[in-house]
């Protein structure tokens, strides 16, 4: 009989608490076999981030410095022109990074709007510099979703962010389904689909987790996915939330590489809390990639040259563009995840969280 080759790795929550909950290096050496496994070179993605609308946002989320409904000192800005954002896109390539991330604070875009027509037109000159192309616009529908990847879009950023008990918590004008449903859009779209979350948002252990199985039950899996520990923002509900724990934060990496072995795991917001000893242990750990450069959208991240110095200290490379990225393949023998039936409903009522009934 033929190997099948596409069948996915899985993980229940029983599992993720197992792995979870061994001792710190057991941990360690457990995320390092998986990651040897899948991984060559020592290579680390250095990806940037552009916010290319900034402020403003109907939503509520309420760890967002964006959200038009606090007062976080961030003002609302209009779209960037095209010609600004391919200035920042040539200077991050010039500056070493293989993925150009574009993000835009709106609850979701529409096709025939012009705001939507002018993203398009920036995606079309951005794909054409050799970057990954990654945008995360909000929700999507199927038809937005079709003519992103039309334009050059390699990867469509859409974070589950917390467990789906949490996630209302947190987010009141939205709803989890509603991010499951735009990510089922992007991977019918053929877009690879860049998947995380927040730590820090006043969830548990078990929360966290309950993101992961989420996470790893997508078929396809997501091609990345963004770990951020969560910036307090003053001005928005969690803007006195204590800082995460480095070591929860390396344990939550450690899990996801081995949850999602071939999923680059991203060092996202909250790095500059990470001592250089803690980032050193992520990248032990399995991630591999970060955001680079001296600003996240809105909030700050470690200096460039200071990155650059601590990867040269550990040994690693900066990966090479590979802007040709194919989006992760499914299991073909168990059904798409997160799933939806015509009317857009979740195809499953057996209390699978992500939809498919697994
Ligand atoms: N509006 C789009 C959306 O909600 O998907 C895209 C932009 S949104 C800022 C992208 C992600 O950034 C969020 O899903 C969240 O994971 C992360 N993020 C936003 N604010 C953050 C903060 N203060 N600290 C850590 N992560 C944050
Ligand atoms: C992701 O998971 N993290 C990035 C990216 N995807 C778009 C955004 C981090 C934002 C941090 C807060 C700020 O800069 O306002
Ligand atoms: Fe808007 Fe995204 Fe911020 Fe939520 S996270 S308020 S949707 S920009």
């Amino acid at each position: 009989m033929p190997e099948r080759t596409k069948k996915l790795l899985r993980m229940n929550y029983a599992d993720l608490h197992r792995i979870y909950h061994q001792p710190f290096f057991d941990l360690l050496k457990h995320a390092r076999a998986v990651h040897e496994e899948h991984w060559t070179g020592n290579e680390v993605q250095l990806c940037t981030l552009l916010s290319i609308k900034t402020g403003g946002c109907s939503e509520d989320c309420g760890y967002c410095a964006q959200s038009a409904r606090y007062t976080t000192g961030v003002q609302a800005e209009r779209l960037m022109a095209k010609e600004q954002v391919m200035e920042r896109a040539l200077a991050a390539r010039a500056s070493g990074s293989t993925r150009f991330c574009m993000g835009a604070a709106w609850k979701g875009v529409r096709v025939g709007t012009q705001k939507f027509d002018q993203v398009l037109d920036i995606v079309r000159d951005v794909s054409k510099l050799g970057m990954e192309v990654c945008v995360t616009l909000g929700e999507l529908g199927s038809e937005e979703a079709k003519q992103l990847k039309e334009a050059g879009v390699t990867a469509y950023n859409h974070n589950v962010d917390t467990s789906p008990e949490h996630y209302p918590n947190i987010v009141s004008t939205h709803t989890f389904e509603d991010r499951l449903r735009t990510i089922r859009h992007a991977q019918d779209a053929g877009m690879s689909v860049c998947c995380g979350g927040i730590l820090g948002l006043g969830e548990t252990i078990e929360d966290r987790l309950k993101m992961l199985e989420v996470i790893s039950n997508f078929n396809p899996h997501p091609e990345s996915v963004p770990i951020n520990a969560l910036m307090p923002i003053k001005g928005t509900p969690l803007g006195d939330n204590e800082v995460v724990d480095s070591f929860a934060f390396i344990r939550m990496i450690a899990v996801t590489r081995i949850a999602i072995p071939r999923a680059k795991v991203r060092l996202s917001a909250g790095r500059t809390n990470l001592s250089r000893e803690a980032q050193a242990l992520a990248f032990f750990a399995g991630a591999n990639s970060i955001f680079y450069g001296d600003k996240l959208l809105t909030a700050a991240n470690p200096r460039a040259n200071e990155d650059l110095r601590l990867i040269q200290q550990l040994g690693l490379t900066a990966q090479a563009p590979n802007p040709v990225l194919e989006a992760p393949e499914a299991d073909e023998v168990r059904p798409l995840c997160p799933a939806f039936d015509a009317k857009g409903q979740p195809a499953d009522e057996s209390g699978c969280l992500a939809g498919c009934g697994g």
